[in-house]
């Protein structure tokens, strides 16, 4: 399957909602020569991932967009054609990152040599490529799992989750998957051996998760935001985790949805985290002596606005709601013989 001139797909117009075949445009192009050090590669696979939606936007974002009219990015498995580089050899497999497009050179230093005979070479895209190392990395570093937990992951069966779900096993939990799809659904539970499995489009998610997850869920490995995640928060256990990972359910879209924005969550990998103040009694001396420490050094200033009488409660607390305090709040119910 060679030919003698190079097919590109470029990025003609930046997509409104869901892209259109419109927003691509097919061109023919000489095959280019591998210079020093290079290698031409004739692509065998490419990847296509979620994340190129984000770089066909030129939305602020954590990389940058593709230029309109030029090759669209993507991870690809290739075959060597000829090398001037002297760790490659013609018929050589390798992962790159060539895009959307037939043949491509590259500097030898950005390839990875593939194995046929260790796996699939298309494996380098997926399982044993940058989806399988999210799944691995997230679930594992981010979501903790410890065993007899449960572990509930969106998208389920695409090339993140199917990992996850699976890992879990190994790790002992409980794996539940949400997907849009029975078909998708059987092949989680009897394929992959997920325990449960949601359709999203058919079931009430919220409900659905409560059967599913009789004990409730410790570990949300969150692929796609929006309904899923507002369902899953009903559920949540004290301390659960959830690596936040993608948010695909508005990836086509022009604004963000109402409600919070995750997205920079991800972007800047930051952490929410639920706080009640109560498990920290144990830790209360310490506290203590810092801040009354700060105090008397005068490192630490603090504000207090008296509302003089009992029967100015009410009054002063409807405005605490509405701003009306200005510094900590309290009622002087009786003489302070101290001040
Ligand atoms: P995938 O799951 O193989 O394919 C995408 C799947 O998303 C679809 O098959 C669909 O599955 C689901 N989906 C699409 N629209 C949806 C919507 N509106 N609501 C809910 N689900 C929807 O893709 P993948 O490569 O494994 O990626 C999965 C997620 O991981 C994506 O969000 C991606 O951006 C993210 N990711 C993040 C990183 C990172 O470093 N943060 C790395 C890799 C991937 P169902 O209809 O069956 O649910
Ligand atoms: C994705 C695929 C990869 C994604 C993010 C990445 C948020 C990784 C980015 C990085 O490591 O820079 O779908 O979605």
């Amino acid at each position: 399957m060679t030919s003698s001139t190079n097919q590109q797909i470029l990025l003609k117009t930046r997509p409104v909602g869901e892209p259109k075949e419109s927003d691509f445009a097919l061109v023919e192009t000489p095959i280019p020569e591998p210079g020093e050090g290079e290698v031409l590669k004739r692509t065998i696979y490419l990847s296509l991932d979620p994340y190129m939606r984000g770089r066909m936007s030129d939305r602020e974002s954590y990389a940058a967009p593709v230029e309109l009219g030029s090759v669209m990015v993507g991870g690809t498995v290739s075959q060597v054609m000829k090398s001037n580089h002297p760790q490659f050899s013609t018929g050589d497999f390798v992962l790159g990152y060539d895009g959307w497009q037939a043949y491509a050179v590259s500097k030898g230093e950005t390839l990875r040599k593939l194995d046929p005979h260790q796996a699939s070479i298309s494996y380098a895209l997926g399982i044993t490529g940058m989806p399988g190392m999210t799944a691995y990395f997230a679930l594992l570093d981010v979501g903790q799992p410890k065993a007899g937990e449960t572990v509930v992951v969106s998208a389920a069966s695409g090339a993140v989750g199917s990992v996850v779900g699976q890992i879990a096993k190994i790790k002992g939990c409980r794996a539940v998957g949400v997907i849009g799809s029975d078909e998708k659904c059987d092949y989680a539970v009897k394929e992959l051996g997920f325990d449960a499995c949601i359709n999203r489009k058919t079931q009430e998610l919220s409900s659905a998760l409560k059967d599913a997850c009789p004990n409730g869920i410790d570990v949300y490995f969150d692929n796609t935001a929006g309904a899923i995640l507002e369902a899953v928060l009903q559920h949540i256990n004290l301390r659960a985790r959830i690596p936040l990972v993608g948010l695909i359910s508005q990836y086509n879209a022009e604004n963000p949805p109402p409600g919070p924005n995750l997205m920079p969550l991800l972007i800047k990998r930051a952490l929410i985290k639920g706080f009640l103040v109560g498990d920290y009694q144990d830790r209360q001396a310490e506290f203590l002596n810092d801040v009354s420490q700060w105090l008397r050094e005068g490192k630490l200033k603090y504000k207090e606005d008296i509302v003089e009488g009992l029967e100015k409660a009410p009054h002063a607390f409807i405005g605490l709601l509405q701003g009306k305090n200005f510094g900590k709040l309290i009622v002087k119910v009786s003489d302070d013989p101290t001040r």
